[in-house]
């Protein structure tokens, strides 16, 4: 097993990519089964130990094919996009959550236990909004994303109980950085703010800019990733991962503006129906069970290294 890859699903995608460069540094092999619908092979570094599969993880068979032989896995393949879902419940299903099972059946037939899982924040809805956010918050699936993440994670914990599987589940915040693709108006703001900015092209900001996000650095994200593949037991319970600090958006122009000397125009504009006003994640479970790097990484650095400064 000393050289068996570990399987990133989604790999050749923005949070995929990194965790893969993280990998490769670490000394490890790579499977990647991606789709490219939103992944690019770009994204992916040229080196030997890394072994793309296009396939989509609601094929079964090439599920199987990928988890075959593996140390463990990283399942981060999804349509990433809410509003996507919204627009295609069934068709996001297919990805969301019978990618989901389909590698809980690969994993059980193939006897491979650890994997990580990449949940979203989405699973409290507007529950807990106004204070940090801790895991046993009531759950209030909203859209048809949120309720495929979290029957993702009930599937996860049934394979647990039943097969021995060992899930670990991280309810992911607001991640921002290198490679996230800015191109549909439901990208994460920072990849869309920074871009403009950088292109010299006005910025809408939907409301008056003082609702509050819990933004966290990719690569920040990726350290616990590896500590989580890399630690002898699997934890029970989802953990949420953000750093427990509310950034407005006007404050994060105000950081743009200071790292790239100077903004476009920015115009307010109506809030999006539905917004969340404050999203911020109680961390407690995960500084005790994981070290974030001290400090993590600061806003304006995270925001020089994405702008490539
Ligand atoms: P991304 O779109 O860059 O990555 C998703 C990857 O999965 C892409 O490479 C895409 O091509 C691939 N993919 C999609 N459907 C697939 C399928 N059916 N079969 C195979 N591959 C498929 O998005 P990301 O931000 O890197 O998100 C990674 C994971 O983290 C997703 O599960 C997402 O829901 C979750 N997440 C992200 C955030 C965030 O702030 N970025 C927040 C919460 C949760
Ligand atoms: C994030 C996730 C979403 C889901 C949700 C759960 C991303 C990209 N989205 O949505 O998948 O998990 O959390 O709570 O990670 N905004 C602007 N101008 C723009 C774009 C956005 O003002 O051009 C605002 C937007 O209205 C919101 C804030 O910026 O108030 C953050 O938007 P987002 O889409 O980056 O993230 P969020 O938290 O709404």
């Amino acid at each position: 097993m000393a050289d068996a890859p570990i399987l990133v699903t989604g790999g050749a995608g923005f949070i995929g990519s990194n965790l893969v460069d993280a990998l490769l540094a670490r000394g490890y092999a790579v499977r990647v089964l991606d789709n490219l619908s939103t992944g690019k092979r770009e994204n992916l570094p040229q080196d030997a130990r890394v072994e793309l599969i296009v396939g989509d993880v609601a094929d079964a068979d090439s599920v199987r094919r990928a988890v075959q032989g593996c140390r463990a896995v990283v399942h981060l393949a999804a349509v990433a996009s809410v509003q996507a879902s919204v627009d295609d419940p069934f068709g996001t299903h297919q990805s969301n959550l019978i990618g989901t099972l389909n590698l809980c059946e690969a994993m059980r037939e193939s006897g491979v236990k650890r994997v990580l899982f990449a949940s979203s924040a989405a699973v409290y809805g507007n529950n807990g909004e106004g204070h940090a956010i801790d895991e046993d918050t009531p759950k209030a699936p909203l859209t048809p994303y949120a309720a495929d993440k979290l029957a993702s994670e009930h599937y996860l914990d049934f394979y647990r109980r039943q097969h021995g599987l060992e899930p670990v589940v991280f309810r992911f915040f607001n991640i921002f950085g290198p490679r996230q693709d800015p191109s549909s108006p439901y990208s994460g703001v920072i990849s869309i703010f920074t871009e403009r900015a950088q292109k010299g092209l006005p910025i809408a900001v939907f409301g008056d800019g003082e609702q509050t996000r819990d933004f966290l650095y990719v690569a920040d994200l990726v350290e616990v990733l590896v500590q989580a593949l890399e630690s002898p037991e699997a934890v029970e319970g989802a953990v949420n991962v953000g750093l427990n600090q509310a950034t407005s958006l006007n404050q994060l122009l105000v950081a743009i503006g200071d790292v790239l000397g100077g903004l476009p125009k920015v115009s307010y504009q109506a809030a999006r129906p539905g917004d969340i006003r404050h999203s911020r994640a109680n961390n407690a479970r995960l500084v005790q069970r994981y070290r974030l790097p001290e400090p993590p990484t600061d806003m304006r650095e995270g925001l020089a290294k994405l702008l490539g400064l």
